[in-house]
This record gives C-alpha cells, sequence and structure tokens, in this order.
C-alpha cells in the first residue's frame, strides 16, 4: 500500500448531491443499484476523469443520464471505476453492483451476522457497496430503499422512514430518507429478524423521538439498560452542550459480529452486541459502566462527527479525540467524577502510554498512513480527548463552552479540520493557540521533571519545572509543548496553602509551562510544603517529581485532589515493587516495607468505606504492564510477576484480619443495582477479596469459593472465578466447569470465560488456550470470540505471551497469519499486541522479532497487518 499524506490533500474534482440507493437483499447475492446525482466541483479541477472507489465489487451495469454508457466511455476493476471524460454540467450516474454478504468475513461493507444483513462503512466500508467518491469530504443527501423477502422483516436505514409496503412477489420494502447531507461513511441499512425496547424521547424544544434499541431475539429485556442509557445522553448533550436531537427516529441495533465496539451511523448506530446486551446475571458493573459510555459515545457523535464531520481522515481526532472526551464527561456526571478521572488515566497509560512510546508512535493528528484503519487508536481516541481537556484547562470552561458554540454554529453541515476547531477556542477565548496546536503534531509523551526549593527566611517556594518530550519515528526533535499543571501546596499539617506569587497576589494554582523551563515562586508559605503537582491528571504527560516516599505518603492522606492522593499510593507502590524487581532479578527476596503497610492500614480504618469505589482504585496496585512500563527497557515479565506477588502477599498478610473484616462488612444487601454507588461497594469488597488471597490463598480461596457459590450478579461470580484462577488447584477446574454449563448458551458470558482461562499466569495456560481453540463454543471468526481468547492471552498475560521459549509469541504469531485472509482488520488489531517488544530483555526480544518476521514474509499479507508489522520492525 502506498503512503497517504496530509499535504497532498486536494478538494475532488467532482462533488454527489443526492445519493438514492436499492438494496435487494440476499445472502448471496445482493444488488445494489445506485443513482448518483453527479456536478463538477468548482473547487477541482475541470474535465478530469471522474475516478471511484471500489473494493471487491462487481459491476453488473452502468448508465448515464439514464443511458447505458459505452463500453469505452469508462474502465472498471473491483477496486475501480473511472469515467474517463464526464460530461462538464451535473449528470445522474446509474451503478448496479453486486456483493455476496454471507462470503464477506472482514465484516466492512454489507455482511451478514447470525442472519442479520448490516452494515460498517467507516472507514472505507461504502466502497465495498457501491463504486463512490468515498472521503469523508463528500457529503450527500441519501435515500434508501430496502427490498426483502418476508424472512426480513425489519429494515431499517438512515434519517426517517417514509415509505413501506408489500411487494408482489411476497417481499416487501422499506424506503429511510436522510435529510442531513453526509459522507458515506455513515452510511448503514440493517435487515432481519430482531427484537426490540422502545420509547419516546421529547427534546428540549419538545419534539418527539422515536427511540429503540433492537437486539437478537427473545433478549430485549437485556436491551432495557441500553435505552435508558441512550435518553440520558440526548438529556445530557442538550443540558451540558446545548445540543437537540434532530432526527425523528434514533435506532440502535445489535450485532453479534462486529470488529470494533460500535458504529455511529446518522440515526442508526450499530453495536457489537457486548456493549448493548446486559442483565444482573450476565454483565458486571464493569459491562455496565461500559455500555453506559459507548452508548453515549456513539450518541454524541450526531453532533461531533455527523452534523460536523471530518474533512480527511488525518482529521480523525476532530470527531474521536473530542467525542470521547464528551462520553468521559458524561459518565463522570452520572457517577463519580474523581474515579471516572483516575479509570480514565489508567486506560491512558496503559494503552496510549506505551503505543507513544514504541514502534507505533504517531501524532495524534497523523500526517501520513498506509491504511487508515490501524488508526484507530489510543492516541487518537484516548490522547486526543487529553487534548481537549487540556484547551479547555488552559482556556477556561467559559470560553470552552462559547468555543463549542462557535465550532457547532460555524461548521454546521462541514467536514471541518482541526486548524478550524482549535480558531473558534483562540476567537472564544481571545488566546493565541498556536504553541498549544504543537499537542496534535508531536508524537510522544511529555517528561516534566519538578523541582521544589523551601526558603525558610523569605518564606518562599521556588518551583523549577523542566519537559522534553523523546524522539519518535520521524520525529527527532521536539518543541516545546503547552502543559498547564495544576497544582497545588499542602503544608506541615497536612492543610492545603492558599496560593500567592511572589508579588503577593492570589494564583490559580494553574502553572503554563509552556518553555523548555519555567520557575516560579509562591510567598508567604510558612512551613516547607509538599507540592501536588498534576492535579486532575491537567495533562498527559510522565511526572517526575523529587518527593520521598514519605511526602507521597502524606498526599496520600492529605491531599485536597482525590485524583493524587491515588497517584500518590500508586507512585509509592511503583517504587516499592521496583525495587522488588532489582531484588528478584539480583537473587535477593523482596520485602514489603512497613510505610505503605501503614498507611493503607490507616486508610482503610478511616476512610476506605467513605468512598469504596475511590478505595478500590486505591487497593488494586499499579498492574504488571505499569510496572514494565516504569521500567522501559531490559524487561523481564517473570521477575516483575513475582515481584508484585510478593509485595501484594506481603500486603495481604500484614493486613489480613482488616482485609477480612472489611470484607464482611461490604457485603451488598438490596436488590441488585448497577450504579455507581452500589458497584463501588462491590469493586472494594472484591478489590479486598483480591489482596486477602494474595496474602492467604486458602482462605482467599475459601471465600472466593463461597463467594462463587452465592453470588446472584455477575461481578460477584466473575471475582470470585477469577480469583479462584489465581489459587488453581481443583476448585479452579471445578468452578470453571460449573460456570461454562450454566452459561454454555450465552456466548458474550463465554467470553468472560475464555478470557479468565487466558489470563493465567502460568506455563501450562498456552495449552490451555490452545485446546480452547478447539471448544464448540470458540470461533475464530467471531471477533468477540477471537479477543476474549486469543486477545486476553496476547495483550493482557504479560508472562505468558512472552513466555522465555518464544512458543507464546509463535503461538499468536500463528493465528494472526491464520485470521488476516479472512478479517485483516481483527488480525491487525492482535499484532499490535507486540508494539512493546522492543522494550524486553534480550532472549524474549529476540523471539518477539522472529514472530514479527515470520508475519511479515506470510503471503498474501493484508495491507492492514502489513503496515501495522512493517512499523513494529522498522
Ligand atoms: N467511529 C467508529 C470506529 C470506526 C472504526 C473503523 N475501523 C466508532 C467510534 O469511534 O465511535
Ligand atoms: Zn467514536
Amino acid at each position: 500500500a502506498s503512503l497517504i499524506r496530509l499535504e497532498d490533500y486536494r478538494p475532488t474534482d467532482y462533488l454527489i448531491d443526492t445519493v438514492a440507493l436499492t438494496f435487494r437483499l440476499h445472502p448471496t447475492d445482493t444488488r445494489i443499484v445506485s443513482r448518483l446525482s453527479v456536478r463538477p466541483n468548482p473547487a477541482g479541477q475541470t474535465g478530469a476523469p471522474l475516478v471511484l472507489d471500489g473494493d471487491d465489487l462487481t459491476l453488473v451495469s452502468i448508465s448515464l443520464d439514464d443511458a447505458p454508457l459505452a463500453q469505452d466511455a469508462y474502465t472498471v476493476s473491483p477496486s475501480r471505476l473511472v469515467i474517463t471524460a464526464p460530461p462538464q454540467r451535473p449528470f445522474t450516474l446509474t451503478l448496479e453492483t453486486a456483493v455476496n454478504p454471507t462470503a464477506n468475513t472482514k465484516l466492512m461493507g454489507l455482511y451478514r451476522s447470525s442472519g442479520v444483513y448490516c452494515t460498517q462503512c467507516e472507514a472505507d466500508g461504502f466502497r465495498r457497496i457501491t463504486y463512490f467518491l468515498d472521503r469523508p469530504d463528500v457529503l450527500s443527501v441519501y435515500t434508501a430503499r430496502i427490498e426483502a423477502d418476508a424472512d426480513t422483516p425489519l429494515l431499517l436505514g438512515n434519517g426517517n422512514l417514509v415509505e413501506a409496503g408489500a411487494r408482489a412477489d411476497g417481499g416487501h420494502f422499506a424506503v429511510w430518507h436522510d435529510p442531513f447531507p453526509k459522507p458515506g461513511y455513515l452510511f448503514a441499512i440493517v435487515g432481519g429478524d430482531l427484537d426490540k425496547v422502545e420509547d419516546v424521547f421529547i427534546t428540549a424544544s419538545g419534539r418527539e423521538v422515536k427511540v429503540a434499541v433492537y437486539v437478537e431475539k427473545g433478549k430485549s429485556e437485556r436491551a432495557r439498560y441500553a435505552l435508558d442509557a441512550l435518553q440520558r445522553s440526548m438529556r445530557w448533550d442538550e443540558d451540558v452542550f446545548g445540543r437537540e436531537y434532530d432526527l425523528d427516529v434514533f435506532n440502535i441495533v445489535a450485532v453479534s459480529d462486529f470488529n470494533m465496539g460500535a458504529m455511529e451511523n446518522k440515526g442508526l448506530n450499530i453495536f457489537n452486541d457486548k456493549y448493548v446486551l446486559a442483565s444482573e446475571d450476565t454483565a458486571t458493573d464493569g459491562d455496565y459502566a461500559n455500555i453506559e459510555a459507548i452508548i453515549a459515545h456513539e450518541y454524541f457523535h450526531n453532533w461531533t462527527g455527523n452534523r460536523i464531520t471530518c474533512r480527511d481522515w488525518f482529521q480523525l481526532c476532530l470527531k474521536e479525540g473530542l467525542t470521547v472526551f464528551r462520553d468521559q464527561e458524561f459518565s463522570s456526571d452520572a457517577r463519580s467524577r474523581a474515579v471516572k478521572r483516575i479509570a480514565d488515566v489508567r486506560v491512558l497509560r496503559a494503552s496510549q502510554f506505551p503505543e507513544d512510546a514504541g514502534p507505533l508512535a504517531h501524532p495524534v493528528r497523523p500526517r501520513a498512513y498506509k491504511e487508515i484503519n490501524n488508526f484507530y487508536t489510543a492516541t487518537v481516541y484516548e490522547k486526543g480527548a487529553e487534548l481537549i481537556r487540556v484547551l479547555k484547562t488552559l482556556i477556561g470552561a467559559q470560553s470552552f463552552r462559547r468555543g463549542m458554540d462557535l465550532y457547532f454554529d460555524r461548521h454546521d453541515g462541514t467536514a471541518a479540520t482541526i486548524e478550524e476547531f482549535i480558531a473558534c477556542f483562540a476567537e472564544a477565548s481571545g488566546q493565541d493557540l498556536a504553541a498549544f496546536s504543537r499537542w496534535y503534531e508531536q508524537a510522544g509523551t511529555p517528561r516534566v521533571t519538578a523541582r521544589g526549593i523551601y526558603d525558610a527566611g523569605n518564606r518562599t517556594y521556588t518551583l523549577t519545572l523542566t519537559q522534553e518530550t523523546p524522539p519518535t519515528p520521524g520525529q527527532p526533535d521536539k518543541h516545546p509543548m503547552v502543559i498547564p499543571v495544576a497544582l497545588g501546596l499542602v503544608g506541615a499539617d497536612g492543610r492545603e496553602i492558599a496560593l500567592k506569587t511572589a508579588d503577593g497576589a492570589p494564583h490559580d494554582g494553574i502553572v503554563v509551562l509552556d518553555t523548555a523551563e519555567k520557575t516560579i515562586t509562591f510567598s508567604q508559605v510558612d512551613s516547607s510544603p509538599t507540592p501536588s503537582l498534576l492535579r486532575e491528571f491537567s495533562a498527559p504527560v510522565i511526572l517526575d517529581i523529587d518527593l520521598s516516599d514519605d511526602d507521597l505518603l502524606r498526599l496520600f492522606a492529605y491531599d485536597t485532589d482525590p485524583f493524587n492522593q491515588w497517584q500518590s499510593a500508586q507512585t509509592v507502590a511503583t517504587r516499592i515493587i521496583r525495587r522488588a524487581v532489582d531484588d528478584i532479578r539480583a537473587g535477593r527476596t523482596p520485602q514489603t516495607p512497613d510505610n505503605l503497610v501503614h498507611a493503607l492500614a490507616e486508610f482503610l480504618d478511616a476512610r476506605a468505606t467513605r468512598d469504596p469505589a475511590f478505595a478500590a482504585q486505591v487497593l488494586a496496585l499499579p498492574g504488571e504492564s505499569d510496572i514494565a512500563r516504569e521500567i522501559g527497557s531490559d524487561i523481564d515479565p517473570d521477575a516483575i510477576h513475582v515481584a508484585r506477588k510478593t509485595i501484594r502477599a506481603g500486603l495481604g498478610r500484614a493486613l489480613a484480619d482488616k482485609l477480612a473484616a472489611l470484607y464482611n462488612d461490604l457485603a451488598v444487601t438490596a436488590r441488585y443495582r448497577p450504579d455507581a454507588a452500589q458497584a463501588g461497594q462491590r469493586a472494594l469488597r472484591n478489590a479486598v477479596l483480591d489482596l486477602l488471597t494474595a496474602g492467604d490463598p486458602t482462605r482467599g480461596g475459601a471465600l472466593a469459593q463461597a463467594q462463587f457459590d452465592s453470588a446472584d450478579n455477575m461481578t460477584d461470580r466473575i471475582v470470585a472465578l477469577a480469583t479462584l484462577t489465581h489459587v488453581a488447584g481443583l476448585a479452579c477446574e471445578n468452578a470453571l466447569a460449573a460456570f461454562a454449563a450454566r452459561y454454555a448458551d450465552n456466548p458474550l458470558v463465554l467470553d468472560k470465560w475464555f478470557s479468565l482461562q487466558a489470563m493465567i499466569a502460568e506455563p501450562e495456560t498456552l495449552d490451555r488456550v490452545k485446546a480452547l481453540l478447539d471448544h464448540p463454543a470458540f470461533s475464530l471468526s467471531n471477533p468477540n470470540r477471537t479477543r476474549a481468547l486469543v486477545g486476553s492471552f496476547a495483550m493482557a498475560n504479560p508472562t505468558q505471551f512472552a513466555r522465555p521459549d518464544g512458543a507464546g509469541f509463535a503461538f499468536v504469531a500463528d493465528i494472526i497469519i491464520r485470521l488476516d485472509p479472512a478479517n485483516p482488520q481483527l488480525a491487525s488489531r492482535l499484532a499490535t499486541a507486540f508494539r512493546t517488544w522492543k522494550t524486553l530483555e534480550p532472549g524474549r526480544r529476540a523471539h518477539a522479532e522472529a514472530a514479527l518476521e515470520r508475519i511479515a514474509a506470510a503471503t498474501p499479507l493484508s495491507p492492514d497487518v502489513s503496515d501495522i508489522v512493517g512499523r513494529m520492525l522498522d
């Protein structure tokens, strides 16, 4: 595949104002007639050929202004249709194409999932339906007529239903019209026989919208939570962003084969059923939270993505980063803001930081790509969302809202760029945001170093902040970023010190570090303070701070910012586990230090039950991948695993009595609700169980077994089962078998079962995973199954994926090679599990490299996998 560059962008030579499609649905031979009203683009080149994109298409017929087009007037291949000399006036092009939805294993374009016809067009799937100018800056008004047999009673499209009825042949049809111009990637249809839950949403201005969620027959009760989340999202966008829904219907359809989470097609969101279906017996609290967040995310795209879309795919973060920011804010308002922030930062660090530090690093707005589907990354999404947060911090909430209003106002109905977006905020705030834009251009995570000096004589505290962004592929030298550092000073007595600048004026607690180094002096500081920096994680950076463990534990106890309370405990724990790793590699036995034990003991006594969800985050010490990231090079995953386990065992033993008491006290007696309060209580109780088991596997195992047997909800049941897999032995095998029997007919729940087994940190796991490939409920052609089993092994079992003998890497490489011809996007996603391979110790690194080389040499190899593996080997 060739490299596509941002600087090469130019408008199309033709525009397509309207698209009228007729689908005759058939399992293996669906026909699509497409009538395009085309006209030369005044911004394009006069007289140019009309070059339409295709992918795997068969052209059945073609006519221009309703007369068949002469053979010598065009050339056609499965991937391209060129009209050599099109009229230089408006004309109608009519095409008929044939596609086979059943054979479409790529799950892009029109495909069938468990008998349901559905489409996925982002980023470039529309060209697998008909020849088209398949790029986001070609906006058209779509009408879709869908014809099907009686066995496909439900026919849905974008926009509003304008006509429906019977056909002479016993079949029926429906016509959907979407008045809002949109790019092809937002087009969708669905055909099937599904159940639904529905309601009516009244918008702020009093319009009635029929909202519905469609799921497989017999499962509609499990769609209630999704429907409720949708309506809450609709209200929230009105309240917080002043955005009202704009069509008469909003439909969500859940399908069981889907390459990602969901898709924001205008008025017809299509979802991976994993993010729709939930009941207390089948979904965890985490599943409910994900459903709420993803329903919100796709709904919010209606304004940020659909009404205003992207000029080109380089601008992907314009819709994705912004929409992630919006869904994070929604969840923060619906739940606990502090806990949500911690959870989001955990995700950012676990998914984006390694990407930014390795061979796949790219700017939030990339300048070049080979395969756009490989750029739906944590950098574009999660770091993209952080940049919106940084922007809001820099200009303030009011200017931010004014900038958003201006953006909606000015760019509604267009395909916009990051420059246009930022210009709205520069205008609304009166600030020059040129330097801020560097965040979109420069890859890599800036490292901020802080050094503070207290001058008792002058009662001043002087803080020096420096920043450095490491080189990333193609970007050896970096300019300083604009980094808002939210901060406070905590006095020796634990109280917050009022911030005053050197001349005595009040300071707002945000230092903007926009040069390589910046020094700020605070006055009237009566005693030596402990600085609390980067409160609420005010910028996506790595903070290096010269505080002792005791200073940090003081912040853990007294900081007014809950994020930094949590962060301080995490930092201390990380240091301790890192020292333990060194001990283990040097043949010494690591010890769990008393200071952390005391701090946690006090925390458990005094504070844990006041905010259980927060306490659960504290008890969940840094994970193995967090530690690996901190160490950064020459990684031995086994040493990290043992180190973390040893420290946790020490904590579990030292805190055993308190933990056991808490475990009893925290039992939820009320009827199950997936809300934040109850979920928080369960989260803490389960974190307590986990730590208790680390200290005393026998006692913990017994508690876990009892919890497994008596649980009345999936959260408690799956945590108990996970705990049993850590203590291993027969109990674990029996529980696994009981779970599989209970949920034999529920693939989404079995995914949890596949995943748990794939994550067991012992050498037998590889054989177990290989055996599970043949389990009757497993199928490599279903993305959820593959991610649950192989994805969990590759992404969430660091010791076994990176086995010292290389067998883990080799196994995943084999699967990637097998998957690639059928579903390149899934294969390519799986391949990113190798992205940190260069940080491993030499032995494992050599095995990883060999596995990657083997994938690279496979033929045929999709552009998707070839691009990812090529960059990783570069
Ligand atoms: N926009 C889609 C993702 C499409 C991925 C294409 N490979 C879902 C989302 O981000 O909301
Ligand atoms: Zn999105």
